[in-house]
Order: structure tokens, then sequence, then C-alpha cells
């Protein structure tokens, strides 16, 4: 079945993207943005597989700015796709989870491309070999907001950098992730259904082994943290325990847990299996966990293009215009039955 059908399954990524350009779905230097990304993604597969063995584990002595502690890899991740993506010439803006602020690189010849990222997203996993992955998201630059070395102050470019990358989830050209596990799979949408591609370590290539993939409409298995069910608010307490008497069919079969804590793990999860994970807002955390940005508005997208939804349990995430850069929202995603049964309770 391999290269049953040009574009289809077997094709390699790189295959793709071209067929991508030839089709003209995207230009010559978004390609070039996807093909590093897919390097990115590659370098940092080989170092979580190894980091164990090389002393890559454990914290790095940092806090970033939203007072999480940094791992040894969030920062030697963060470091991977900030170089990939410079060297491309192509992006204009880079935002990560792990940075501040966003950052404008001087470098750029064409293209202009916006790109937030969490570089490892789930870090708390990779002490103990459990799955992690990368997300991101790609913009076209807003024109009122590219930023000129020439001219402008460093905070008037740090200015226009922040609008630049405060795009609604609406605007995205490209949303994707990759997942380091017991594969390596690459997964992304260019706004016309969603490919995926496992690494095949023996060539170093992605090949895509998932072909248009498609969520199950609903699917009875659930993915919270659960040990926040006591800070929810009543009307999620009652959907939570709903579930375990048959969600909107009461009186089936109780769904099943499943948390990695892992968003990209239990994401992909949720697509291939059908179901729904949620990060709902609490009494400490009014707006939950997860990133507008550069986790929940790429998740949204994927999911949507896979015929699922992504909400805050009462709009669309894709249709919020964020404020902030790191600003957090709750999340729900997967399954379209499985979001809607849940937002009638919200
Ligand atoms: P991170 O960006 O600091 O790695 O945090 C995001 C992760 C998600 O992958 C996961 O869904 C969530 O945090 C788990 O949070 P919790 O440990 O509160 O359940
Ligand atoms: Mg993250």
């Amino acid at each position: 079945s391999v290269a049953a059908r040009a574009g289809g399954a077997g094709t390699p990524f790189t295959t793709w993207i071209l067929q991508q350009e030839m089709e003209e779905k995207i230009d010559g230097e978004l390609a070039v943005v996807l093909s590093s990304i897919g390097l990115a993604c590659k370098q940092i597969a080989s170092l979580v597989q190894r980091a164990g063995l090389q002393g890559m584990t454990g914290l790095a002595g940092e806090t970033n700015v939203q007072g999480e502690d940094q791992k040894k890899l969030d920062v030697i991740s963060n470091d991977v796709f900030c170089d990939v993506l410079r060297q491309t010439g192509r992006t204009g803006v880079i935002a990560s989870e792990e940075e501040d602020v966003p950052v404008a690189v001087e470098e750029t010849f064409g293209g202009n491309y916006v790109v937030v990222f969490d570089p490892l997203d789930g870090s708390s996993n990779i002490d103990a070999a459990v799955s992690t992955g990368s997300i991101w998201g790609i913009y076209e630059s807003d024109s009122t907001c590219i930023p000129d070395f020439g001219t402008e102050d460093a905070a008037k470019i740090e200015e226009k950098c922040v609008m630049n990358v405060c795009q609604p989830g609406n605007n995205l050209l490209c949303a994707g992730y990759c997942m380091y596990s017991s594969s390596t799979i690459l997964v992304l949408t260019l706004g016309e259904g969603v490919y995926g591609f496992t690494l095949d370590p023996t060539v170093g290539e992605f090949i895509m082994s998932h072909d248009n993939i498609k969520v199950p409409e609903s699917g009875k298995i659930y993915s919270f943290n659960e040990g926040n069910y006591d800070m929810w608010t009543p009307g999620l307490k009652k959907y939570m325990d709903s579930l375990k008497t048959g969600g909107a069919e009461q009186g089936t079969k109780p769904y099943s847990a499943r948390y990695i804590g892992s968003l990209v793990g239990d994401f992909h999860r949720t697509i291939l299996y059908g179901g729904i994970y949620g990060y709902p807002g609490d009494s400490k955390n009014p707006n939950g966990k997860l990133r507008l940005l550069y986790e929940c508005a790429p998740m949204s997208f994927i999911a949507e293009q896979a015929g699922g939804m992504g909400s805050t349990g009462k709009e669309r995430v894709l249709d919020v215009v964020p404020e902030k850069f790191h600003q957090r929202v709750p999340f729900f995603t997967g399954s379209k039955k499985e979001v809607q049964y849940l937002e009638s309770f919200m």
C-alpha cells in the first residue's frame, strides 16, 4: 500500500509539502517554514529519546515569565525551534511559550510569517519517559505590524511583535503538533483536512501514515485532571458526574478515564478514538491552565479540520481575539457530540 496514491499514505512529508506548493495551497516561502519545522521535530525527537542518557533530564534552574520551572529539555527544544525558524529567513516574528515576549527576526528576506509554538509541551513527563509533544501555529504577518529595524527602537519593535502575534485562531494558515511517544508522529492542517506523518527512524523521514484524519462524532473517553474537581463550578461537576452513568445516553456504560497530562498525547488519542479532552477554569484559575495562542488555538484548528470542535465551554476557541501573548483560556476539544454535551452544562 506504500505510495498507493500520489499524496496519500506512504508519501514522504517533504514530497507532500512540494505537492501542496504545486497545487498552490501554500507558497514557496511557507513550504520552507514547514520543512524547517519538520527538521526541528526530528531533532527534538532524537533529544527526547536520549534525554535519560545524556544528562538532559531535570530542571534548567530558570523560571519562565509565567513562573514555571524550565526543564533542561524545554530550554534546548526552544533553541532548536528558534534556530531552524531563523535560518529559514522566512519568519518575521517567532513567539514561544518559553520566551517572555515574541521576538522579531532581523535576518528575514521574504515570507515574513509569524510562528507561535510550544517547543516541548507536557515536559513534566520527560523524566519518566512518557509522551511529550511540540505544538505550532503559523500566521501571515499583519502588514501594519511589521517591525522596521532601521527606524524603530526596541520598545516599538516589541510592541509591534506582540500585536502581530495576537491574532485570533481564525487567521491560522497552518497548525500542527509532533508527538514524541512510542512513535514520533507529526500531524498538521493547512485548512483542508488533517494529515499525520510517522517518523521512519531507519531513513530519518516523516512518511504519511494518517490520510485525512476524522474524529469520531462521539466517543466514551474523557480526559480531564479530575484532581481539580472540588474547585470546579456546579455545572461542570454535574457534567462529570453524568459521564459516570453514560453521559448523554444515561443508563448506558460509564465513560473511561484517560489522562496523560500531556496535551499532545491526550489530544492525539482523542482525535483518533473519539471522546473529549478538557482543561476547565476553576476557582483558583478561572481561565484554566492552557495557553490560547500556542496550545488551544492550534489544537482547535486541527480539531475542527478533523470534524471535531474546540471550545472554551461558551464559545469557539478560534473566535477568541487574544489580548495578551501568554493568555489562558478554558479548553474543551474532541468529538462534536461530546463537546456539545459539555457545553450544555456550562
Ligand atoms: P506545560 O506547557 O507547562 O508543559 O503545561 C501544559 C500541560 C499540558 O500538556 C497538559 O494537558 C497539562 O499541562 C496538564 O496539566 P496538569 O498537570 O495540571 O493536569
Ligand atoms: Mg505547554
